[in-house]
């Protein structure tokens, strides 16, 4: 198989050639972590978490190198960039407290002693997106180990260079051989691999909700475990009440964190009727004032997109005649540039307005009343994220209930902290990563019965 080249989007200079796992070497690899897998259970409890913290420990001493490599082989913000390697060190801090904590239960019963434990579920198959290439490697990878498990990660084709890095540091870490493999290539060889074979006994998948369709089914040819993290289409809902100011200030970066490349985009902004033009008003200096540039200048706050193609997937949703109300800013010549768009007025059945454009696209449409604004939300296939703007706290959490989505915030557009739980309802997504609970995924409840009385 030919050597896949790994673009800079700001430049559309080659970054690194990276050679593509063969369906044979990922077999391969599999053996590997399967021989892995009985030792690695082994590992004491103390040893294991202390292995994490010093993974954790490693990653913290290559932030810098790693943003620089998300920079150069992703285009994000080197801002943006130190995050995302920072949020690998501290999810591999968290789960590190993991190992000496899978308590199980002990249930009454009569006759015996009733006991369960929380086993490993075995090799782990980790399929990643190329748009946040380091938190979704760390948050499916450091549950996994804190519960036991190898993992084999398959990075997206475009975006492996922070992964590969990652996995040497882990062995650097001290990390035995065969518990932690990168395996750069294609979704259909490697991917469908890891879907196919037997011995990998779970994946997790973060992706497209058509891939997500594909994998589910392939899964359940072996009733295979599965967790997905999958499209969005989330609702930024403003009251008549809010704060407006704020809410039309912070509705950018909303929408366009990560050039819009973000499943939690809250790319549907809906305002009630009577603040509707006073919103727009507001959101246009916003909008006119992102940075977009130069991914490696500290002030750039949007960089380009992944690729051509992509860029021309996220342009045929904005065609001639498109009602675009105002746009931001993007650099002119190479690279993969796209200005931040605001359409408005929206037809509710515009492709912009129902589909998820994964870049930096955001509809605004005028709702009238609570009701109107919760059917509206939850009008899509979709539920992972979303934000409610009002002062009323009572409005407040009936919205939050009310819209069938993962995870919504009121009065900000946080969704992400390692620590709390995140995933989505609907077609979103199957299972919660991340919080005390993504470790139920990676484990299997064993009860035993030990009769007293013979
Ligand atoms: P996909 O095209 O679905 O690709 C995701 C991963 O799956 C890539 O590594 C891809 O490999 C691999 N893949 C493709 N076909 C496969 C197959 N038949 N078997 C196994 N693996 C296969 O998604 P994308 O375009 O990279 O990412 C964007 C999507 O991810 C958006 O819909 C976004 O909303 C969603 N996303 C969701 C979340 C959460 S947390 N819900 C977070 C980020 C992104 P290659 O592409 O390398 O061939």
């Amino acid at each position: 198989m030919p050597a896949f080249t790994v673009l800079n989007p700001s430049t559309e200079q080659p970054v690194a050639q990276v050679e593509p796992t063969s369906a044979e070497a990922a077999d391969a690899a599999i053996a590997r972590a399967v021989a892995a897998q009985a030792a690695w259970r082994n590992v004491a409890p103390g040893e294991r978490a202390a292995l994490l913290r010093s993974f954790a420990d490693v990653i913290d001493t290559h932030i810098e190198e790693l943003a620089a490599l998300e920079v150069a082989g992703s285009g994000h913000p080197v801002g943006q960039a130190r995050w995302e390697a920072g949020n690998v060190r501290d999810v591999l801090r968290y789960y590190s407290a993991a190992p000496e904590r899978l308590c199980g239960k002990q249930i009454p019963v009569p006759g015996g002693l009733d006991v369960t434990f929380q086993e490993p579920v075995g090799v782990v198959g980790l399929i990643v997106p190329w748009n946040f290439p380091m938190p979704i490697l760390g948050w499916g990878l450091a549950p996994a180990l804190a519960a036991g498990n190898p993992v084999l990660a398959k990075p997206a084709e475009r975006t492996p260079l922070t992964a590969i890095r990652i996995g040497e540091l882990a062995l650097e870490a001290g990390l035995p051989e065969g518990v932690f493999q990168v395996l750069p290539g294609k979704g259909s060889v490697v991917g469908q691999r890891l879907v196919d074979h037997p011995d990998v006994r779970k994946i997790v998948f973060t992706g497209s909700s058509e891939v997500g369709r594909e994998i589910m089914a392939g899964c359940a040819r072996q009733v295979k475990r599965l967790t997905m993290e999958l499209g969005g289409k989330s609702a930024n809902i403003v009251f008549a009440d809010c704060d407006l100011e704020q809410a039309a200030a912070t509705a950018p970066v909303a929408a366009f964190d990560n050039a819009g490349q973000d499943c939690c985009a809250r790319s549907r902004i809906l305002v009630q009727r009577e603040v509707y033009d006073r919103f727009l008003e507001l959101l246009e200096p916003a909008v006119k004032g992102v940075a977009v540039g130069d991914p490696a200048s500290p002030d750039t706050e949007m960089g380009p997109l992944i690729s051509a193609e992509h860029r021309a997937r996220v342009a045929a949703y904005v065609p001639d005649g498109a009602p675009v109300a105002f746009r931001g800013s993007a650099p002119d010549g190479t690279g993969y540039w796209y200005p931040p768009t605001v359409l408005a007025p929206v037809r509710l059945d515009d492709p912009a307005y129902t589909e998820e454009v994964f870049g930096p696209v955001v509809a605004v449409v005028p709702f009238d009343d609570e009701a109107d604004a919760v059917a509206m939300a939850n009008d899509t296939p979709y539920g992972l994220s979303g934000s409610v703007w009002t002062r009323d706290v009572g409005r407040a959490i009936r919205v939050a209930r009310a819209v069938e989505t993962g995870n919504l915030s009121v009065n900000s557009h946080a969704s992400v902290r390692y620590w709390t739980p995140f995933g989505g309802f609907k077609q979103s997504g199957l299972g919660r990563e991340l919080g005390p609970d993504a470790l139920d995924a990676f484990t299997e409840t064993k009860n035993v019965f030990i009769a007293t009385e013979l």
